[in-house]
C-alpha cells in the first residue's frame, strides 16, 4: 500500500481505491482523496467508514452473520447488495416457477426457535414470493435493515495489511473499512454471461432467470423460447407453457428430473415437526444431505431387482431428493449402481410423454444421475404434451446465432417474440472472483485461484486474512441443505472472530500445508465418485476457459461438520493467529 505521510493530518489514517488509483485520506468524517498520478488532492466522491466487520450480501448468509454479529456479540457491522432489498438468490431469481428443492420446513433457519414456531409454510415446497416474503420476515424481526446498505455493488476488497483492515471499495465510490470481512455472495449469483452470437439484435424481449424483472412478464399470446433445462429451465418450462401462445425448449442436455410432490402444508405434520423441531434439525445436521431423510441402504446392486424397484417407487412418489440421496448410498460411487436409477428415470419419462420420439430427447443417456444437480418438477414431463410446446434438441444442432426475429440452429429458424434464457450461473467462485478480491502482498484472488479454487475448509485462503467465506467453494454446500450450511458457516466464523477478540488476536488465516491438505482431500473425495466425468457447473464446465475442477466437499453435512467441530475444538487447528507487532501505525505531521 502507498502512503503519502506528507499528506496526512493528524489522527488520519490512509486508504486506497484500488480501482482508480486514487487514496483516500481521512478519520473518517473526512474525505480528501489524493490522486497518485497527479498528487493533488480532490474531495471523494462517498464516505469513508469504519466497521468491526463488513458482510457482502442480504440473502440467507448475510442476514444470519448481520444478526449474530452485531446482536449476539455487540459489534458494529455494515452489510452490502447490490439488490434493492434483502433476498440474495430470492430476490434475483424471481422467474415463473421458481420454488426451494429442500422442503421449506427444512430449508429455513435453525438459529431462532421462536422464528421457526411463529413461520408456516404454505406449501411443502415453497415458491419464490414466499420465500422472500420470510426472509423480509426475518429482516423485520431482527431489525437487520438499518445496517445494509442496498443498490451498492462492492467492486473492490484489499487487505490492508500494515492496518490489518479490509477495505471496501463500493460502486458509488465509498470506502469502508473492518478488520473482519465476510462474504455472503453466494454461490450461484453470478449469471453466465450468454454466448449466443446477435443476441443484441433481437427486436422482442429477452428475460435471463437469474435477473428477472419484478413485474409479471406477461407471455399471453406470444411465442416464447427457452434456453436450458436445468433446474431453473425446468422449473420456468412448466410455468410459462401454461401462458404462452407457444413455447419451443431449445435443450442441449436432458435433465434426470423427478417429481418434488408438492403440495399444501398439512396442519398436522406441521405441528408434530414444530413440537420436536430442535430434534429434527439435529437429525438433519447428522445427515448427508442436511434433510432428516432415514438412512440409505448400502448398495442398489445387492438388492433383488424387486427391492429395488419397491425403494425407487418410494422415493420418486415421496418426491424431494428421496431419490437420489435416500434410495442407495453407492448410486454416485458406483456407474452401475448409478445405471439402475438412471434407467429407471428413463423409463418413467418414457411412461409420461406421449410422443416416444420426444421421450427419447428427453431422456439423459450421456451422464449419471445426480452428476449434474437434479432438478424436481411438477408434470414437468407432461408439459411436453401439450400442443404448444416444442422440443428442439441443440446438442446436435447447436444454436448458431440470435437473430433480429428468433433463434437460429444449425438445422433450422425459429421465430420468437421472446427469449427466455435459462443459462445458469458462473457458479461458486464467479461471486467471489468478480468482487475484486486483494489479499496479503497484493495478491489477487483470481491469480491465486487461477487453476481452480485453493481453500481451507471452503471458508478461508491463505493469504487472505480475516475473510470468511461463507460456503465457499470446496465447502460442503454442493449437497448440503442450504440455510443449515449457512448457519453452520457462520458460527464457525463468528466463534473464530469471538475467539480472536477474547484472546486478542488482530489477524487469523489458514496455512498453506492445511489448505494444500484440504485441496487434496477435496480432490480424493471427489475422484471417488461419478462427478468428474461430466461436464456440469459443479465442474466448472459450463463456463468457457474456467478451470475444471470439482468446487465441493463431497462427504456429506455430518462428516464436515465433524471436521469444522474438531479444528475449532483444537484451538483452529490449521490456522495461523496473528497480532500486529505496532497497532495502527497513524502519521503525524
Ligand atoms: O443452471 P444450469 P440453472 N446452448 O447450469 C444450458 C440452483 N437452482 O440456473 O447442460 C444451449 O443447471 C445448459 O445445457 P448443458 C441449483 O443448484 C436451484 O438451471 O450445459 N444450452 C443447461 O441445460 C441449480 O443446479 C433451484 O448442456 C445452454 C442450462 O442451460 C443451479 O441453481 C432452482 C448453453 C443451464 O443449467 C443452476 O441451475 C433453480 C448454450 N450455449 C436453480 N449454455 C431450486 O432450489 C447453457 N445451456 C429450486
Amino acid at each position: 500500500m502507498k502512503i503519502f505521510p506528507s499528506m496526512v493530518k493528524e489522527g488520519a489514517v490512509v486508504k486506497e481505491n484500488a480501482t482508480a488509483n486514487i487514496f483516500a485520506l481521512g478519520s473518517g468524517r473526512e474525505n480528501l482523496m489524493l490522486d497518485a498520478k497527479t498528487g493533488s488532492t480532490v474531495t471523494s466522491p462517498g464516505k469513508i467508514e469504519e466497521f468491526d466487520a463488513i458482510i457482502i450480501g442480504a440473502g440467507f448468509a448475510g442476514l444470519y452473520a448481520l444478526h449474530r454479529l452485531r446482536d449476539q456479540m455487540g459489534l458494529s457491522v455494515r452489510a452490502f447488495d447490490a439488490a434493492s432489498d434483502v433476498g440474495g438468490t430470492w430476490y434475483w431469481n424471481r422467474y415463473p416457477g421458481a420454488r426451494c428443492d429442500i422442503e421449506s420446513i427444512h430449508y429455513s433457519y435453525s438459529f431462532s426457535p421462536e422464528l421457526q414456531q411463529e413461520w408456516t409454510w404454505s406449501e411443502r415446497f415453497s415458491a419464490q414470493p414466499e420465500i422472500l416474503r420470510y426472509l423480509n420476515h426475518v429482516a423485520d424481526r431482527f431489525d437487520l435493515r438499518r445496517d445494509i446498505h442496498f443498490n451498492t455493488r462492492v467492486t473492490s476488497l484489499v487487505w490492508d495489511d500494515n492496518n490489518k483492515l479490509w477495505k471496501v471499495g463500493t460502486e458509488d465510490g465509498s470506502i469502508a473499512r473492518a478488520k473482519y470481512l465476510i462474504s455472503g455472495a453466494g454461490n450461484v449469483s453470478v449469471p453466465k454471461v450468454p454466448e449466443f452470437k446477435g443476441v443484441e439484435n433481437f427486436k422482442g424481449e429477452v428475460y435471463l432467470t437469474s435477473k428477472w424483472p419484478h413485474e409479471r412478464v406477461d407471455f399471453t399470446g406470444k411465442r416464447v423460447g427457452i434456453i436450458g433445462t436445468g433446474a431453473s429451465g425446468i422449473q420456468a418450462i412448466t410455468e410459462i407453457a401454461k401462458e404462452a401462445a407457444h413455447l419451443t425448449v431449445f435443450q442441449r442436455t436432458p435433465n434426470y428430473a423427478t417429481p418434488n410432490a408438492n403440495a399444501p402444508t398439512d396442519p398436522d405434520i406441521d405441528r408434530q415437526i414444530k413440537a420436536h423441531y430442535a430434534e429434527i434439525r439435529t437429525k438433519s445436521r447428522n445427515s448427508f444431505l442436511g434433510v432428516p431423510y432415514d438412512q440409505a441402504q448400502p448398495s442398489a446392486l445387492v438388492v433383488s431387482a424387486e427391492e429395488r424397484r419397491r425403494v425407487y417407487d418410494e422415493c420418486y412418489t415421496q418426491g424431494g431428493f428421496r431419490l437420489a440421496f435416500d434410495s442407495f448410498a453407492d448410486l454416485l460411487f458406483n456407474k452401475e449402481a448409478n445405471e439402475t436409477v438412471a434407467e429407471y428415470i428413463r423409463e418413467r419419462i418414457r411412461e409420461r410423454v406421449n410422443d416416444p420420439a420426444v421421450a427419447e430427447l428427453l431422456a439423459p443417456k450421456d451422464h449419471p444421475y445426480g452428476t449434474k444437480r437434479p432438478p424436481l418438477e411438477t408434470n414437468y414431463y407432461e408439459t411436453y404434451n401439450r400442443k404448444n410446446v416444442a422440443l428442439v434438441d441443440v446438442k446436435n444442432s447447436p444454436i448458431d446465432a440470435i437473430t433480429e426475429t428468433g433463434v437460429r440452429t444449425t438445422s433450422g429458424e425459429y421465430k420468437l417474440d421472446v427469449i427466455v434464457l435459462a443459462i445458469g450461473f458462473d457458479a461458486m467462485t464467479g461471486p467471489l472472483l468478480q468482487m475484486g478480491i486483494v489479499g496479503r502482498n497484493g495478491l489477487k484472488l483470481k491469480d491465486k485461484w487461477a487453476d481452480g479454487p485453493h481453500t481451507y475448509l471452503g471458508i478461508s485462503a491463505h493469504g487472505f486474512p480475516n475473510l470468511f467465506m461463507i460456503t465457499g467453494p470446496q465447502s460442503a454446500i454442493l449437497l448440503y441443505n442450504n440455510p443449515l450450511a449457512i448457519e453452520d458457516h457462520v458460527d464457525f466464523a463468528t466463534n473464530v472472530i469471538q475467539y480472536m477478540r477474547d484472546h486478542d488476536f488482530d489477524t487469523i488465516e489458514p496455512t498453506l500445508e492445511a489448505e494444500t491438505k484440504w485441496v487434496a482431500h477435496v480432490n480424493e473425495l471427489s475422484q471417488a465418485t461419478l462427478f468428474p466425468d461430466t461436464d456440469s457447473w459443479y465442474m466448472g464446465a459450463n463456463i468457457p476457459g474456467k478451470p475444471r475442477v470439482f468446487m465441493g466437499y463431497l462427504g456429506g453435512a455430518h462428516a464436515y461438520r465433524k471436521i469444522c467441530a474438531d479444528v475449532e475444538a483444537k484451538g483452529y487447528e490449521g490456522f495461523s493467529l496473528g497480532r500486529a507487532v505496532t497497532k495502527v501505525a497513524i502519521a503525524a505531521t
